[in-house]
């Protein structure tokens, strides 16, 4: 006698952020290789091991500086450096990349023996924020994907294939290490976030579509800078607080820029790090803070400018350059290039 087995419903109820590449890449690059999606997730392992060890912290005994400064003149915390080894393993082992540059390496790093493969140059910050480990704050992984540009071999001039403009990137996201691990991507379709699931260890699809508000009720700067920037940012600060742009404002800054942003793509308002006494060109660099945030404003509706330019069509000079970096929700944006022109 048969026994009757009973239906599955094989609808897939959640999405990973495997099955949203490929989804994406069948819908957009329907003759892609596959290799693309292969690099990122490349990426999303060494997140992945970046959080978990975010998450143990607190337990193991690596809270702290490793005593090593880094190209900045700053100290490296050592899950600065954990971070991006992971990323520079993950990476090494996808054919695809051919050049990696880092906040933590002073040169690229040409991956060796790839035989003409490599097509891909990835740039990231492996821990942004990392001064704020040791108080519990949320801190994150960024990064940018461009492509190897054409004639350019890696092995003779890596920095130059390395220096492209923002508008150049196949791809941008981050990863915020918050009361939940978070990855917020894009390939110019569009922005979406992933929460990581800690039980099954895949980032699940939980920010379809993002938009970021025309204008929100939040500033974002380190107000006690106030005095030594520029008296256009001064002008559009003082409006913004004395309400003469229309609306009223709160002020939160955490001191983590994926974690202000993040905050800024979700809710709107304007984040700006502008250039101060200290940091006279301001303090995040193009490549891989300003760049993949940029493109990720751009693309939920928002804009990101230093002032003068916006921020995707600036011509890199330097690996390690800095911008000042203001981004925001449209309204804001345009309210700032009012009080900045005026
Ligand atoms: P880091 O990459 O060395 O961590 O520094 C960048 C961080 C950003 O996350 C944040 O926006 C900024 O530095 C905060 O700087 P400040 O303390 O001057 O306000
Ligand atoms: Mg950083």
């Amino acid at each position: 006698m048969l026994t009757r087995i009973p239906l599955v419903d094989t609808k897939p109820s959640i999405t990973t952020f495997q099955q949203h590449i490929l989804r994406q890449q069948r819908a957009h690059w329907p003759h892609a290789t596959g290799t693309f999606s292969w690099l990122l997730s490349g990426i999303t392992l060494a997140t992945k091991m970046t959080e978990a060890r975010v998450r143990r912290a607190g337990l193991l005994d690596i809270l702290g500086s490793s005593n090593a400064i880094n190209v900045q003149g700053e100290h490296q915390q050592k899950l600065d450096i954990y971070a991006d080894q992971a990323l520079i393993h993950c990476l090494g082992m996808r054919d695809s990349v051919a050049i990696i540059a880092s906040e933590e390496n002073e040169d690229a790093i040409v991956f060796d023996g790839r035989k003409g493969e490599g097509k891909y140059v990835v740039v990231f910050d492996p821990l942004d924020g990392s001064s704020n480990i040791d108080v519990n704050v949320s801190v994150g992984t960024i990064f940018s994907i461009l492509a190897l540009p054409p004639g350019i071999s890696p092995e003779d001039d890596p920095q130059r294939a390395v220096m492209q403009s923002g508008v150049k990137q196949l791809a941008a996201g981050y990863v915020v290490y918050g009361s939940s691990t978070i990855l917020v991507y894009t390939t110019g379709h569009g922005v979406h976030g992933f929460t990581l699931d800690p039980s099954i260890g895949a980032y699940v699809l939980s920010h379809e579509n993002i938009h970021m508000p025309t204008n929100g009720n939040i500033y974002s700067c380190n107000d006690a800078y106030f005095e030594t920037f520029p008296t256009n940012y001064q002008r559009f600060l003082t409006a913004l607080r004395r309400g003469e742009t229309g609306r009223s404002y709160a002020l939160r800054y955490i001191g983590s820029l994926v974690a202000d942003f993040h905050r800024t793509l979700l809710k709107g308002g304007i984040f700006l790090y502008p250039p101060t006494a200290k940091n006279p060109n301001g303090k995040l660099r193009l490549l891989y803070e300003a760049n993949p945030v940029a493109f990720l404003a751009e693309q939920a509706g928002g804009a990101a400018t230093d002032g003068r330019r916006r921020i995707m069509e600036i011509e890199p000079t330097e690996i390690h350059q800095r911008v000042p970096l203001v981004v925001g929700g449209l309204g804001e944006m345009q309210a700032f290039q009012e009080f900045y022109s005026a």
